[in-house]
């Protein structure tokens, strides 16, 4: 079945149409109306020779060699601190290929010998064990496709200005894999937890000793300690050979490179829970951890530098997702916030997963603010940018995730404006 512009239906204001053209057949030849209608072709070089032959690893396309991490920011004084971003604008999809997997290390990547690696549970337990990967390697494996985002992610949202940058450098602080290991409770039931041990005190082998205090609650849910990431060994910069991960937790409490799990009675209130991301409100004191990150989508595209040519039918994409569960829905609007329609959801919507939005716009060549707003399982609304603010000392910039707008000018680029 072909389409026409005829079928799309207005579903809100400047243009957005109905999510329903994503569902039907023929879609995409609607949009191919806009194409030179493909007649016969010459075959190009390319298609008359042999090609390449095959090697032992791939690598993407030398035409794609623009798409890397972004933003790499290394702090001042060190050697491999900082963060670097996905490149969220050129991807589509739920799942981040591990070579753009965002990074934050606060001491460089060590360089393990993951035969030496060992992982240490002790504290409040009858029996301390000790595992290396070959060990863990032979327990009851699980995988599952979860979202990973540092909570100082989109933190300059909070500048006074809008910055102008990529989408990625603003919101690339977040990346979704395949996460597979060994849950944590299964580790935690063989070490036998005592009555009095309540959480646990997880560190990493680099230098920075970074540790965080876990409640055991969590810990016994759905807690892993991570070997493989989209269904190979985890990547140096990611953690290998093993890490702590909690899914739908700010990035920080998944601890790399996991070294010792200590279990005890109540948080150790480390270095990094407490001089770092924690939030401080409006009185003056600071909230004892968050947790969760909150529900939060960003539009993808359009975004800043990928121009928009001519008018005419546009999809608008991007990602969604909710540290508390499955998205539940997606809203967009073409039109500063005046008026919403519902984006079409990809297939797969996991939870504490990205989700893939998706809806069509019918766009007339006019200065255009477009948004979306995200809504998870649990009831949870994505606050607008003013309530964000609500309760929150001026200065912090953790866990923010309010909504967020683009504006596409008459010349089809976009620009980051506050709404
Ligand atoms: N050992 C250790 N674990 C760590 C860090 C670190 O610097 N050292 N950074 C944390 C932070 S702040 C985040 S957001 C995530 C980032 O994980 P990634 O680099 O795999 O994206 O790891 C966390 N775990
Ligand atoms: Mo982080």
């Amino acid at each position: 079945m072909k389409t026409s512009p005829d079928d799309f239906v207005p579903a809100a204001g400047n243009g957005l149409l109905d999510r329903r053209v994503f569902l039907r057949a023929g879609a995409a030849g609607s949009l191919g109306l806009l194409a030179a209608s493909a007649g016969a072709q010459e075959r190009p070089a390319w298609a008359k020779l042999p090609g390449e032959g095959m090697g032992p690893a791939g690598a993407p396309s030398k035409h794609e060699a623009h798409i890397r991490r972004g933003h790499l920011s290394l702090q001042t004084g060190t050697t491999g601190s900082g963060a670097s971003r996905t490149p969220l604008e050129f991807l589509d999809g739920i799942i981040t290929p591990s070579r753009l997997h965002f990074e934050r290390h606060h001491s460089g990547i060590p360089d393990i010998d993951p035969r030496l690696h060992k992982l240490v549970i002790h504290g409040l337990v009858r029996r301390p064990l000790e595992f290396d990967v070959d060990a863990l390697v032979r327990y009851p494996a699980v995988s599952r496709i979860q979202f990973l985002e540092c909570s100082g992610n989109s933190g300059v949202l909070t500048a006074a200005e809008p910055v102008q940058a990529s989408c990625g450098s603003i919101h690339g602080l977040v990346s979704a894999s395949e996460w597979g290991g060994v849950p944590l409770s299964v580790l935690l039931d063989e070490a036998g937890v005592e009555p009095r041990g309540k959480w646990l005190v997880a560190d990493g082998a680099d230098a920075a000793m970074m540790s965080r205090s876990v409640p055991l609650e969590k810990a016994m849910d759905d807690a892993i300690v991570a070997l493989y990431q989209n269904g190979e060994p985890l990547r140096p910069a990611n953690g290998y050979p093993m890490r702590l991960f909690l899914p739908g937790w700010e990035g920080n409490i998944s601890v790399k490179w996991l070294r010792t799990i200590k279990v005890t009675d109540g948080p150790a209130m480390t270095r990094d829970e407490t001089s770092k991301y924690s939030d401080l409100r409006e009185d003056g004191s600071a909230r004892l951890f968050t947790f969760p990150m909150g529900v939060k989508s960003v539009i993808t595209s359009p975004s800043p530098g990928l121009t928009m040519r001519q008018r005419g039918v546009y999809q608008i994409a991007g990602i969604a997702w909710s540290g508390a569960g499955r998205i539940a829905r997606v809203q967009i609007s073409v039109d500063g916030g005046n008026s919403w329609a519902d984006a079409a959801l990809d297939e797969h919507v996991l939870p504490k997963c990205l989700t893939r939005f998706r809806a069509a716009w019918n766009w007339d060549g006019g200065p255009s603010v477009i948004m979306s707003r995200a809504l998870d399982e649990t009831g949870a609304i994505q606050p607008d940018r003013g309530s964000w603010f609500d309760g929150q000392s001026r200065g912090n910039f953790y866990h923010y995730n309010a909504v967020h707008a683009w504006q596409v000018g008459a010349d089809g680029e976009s620009t980051h404006v506050y709404v």
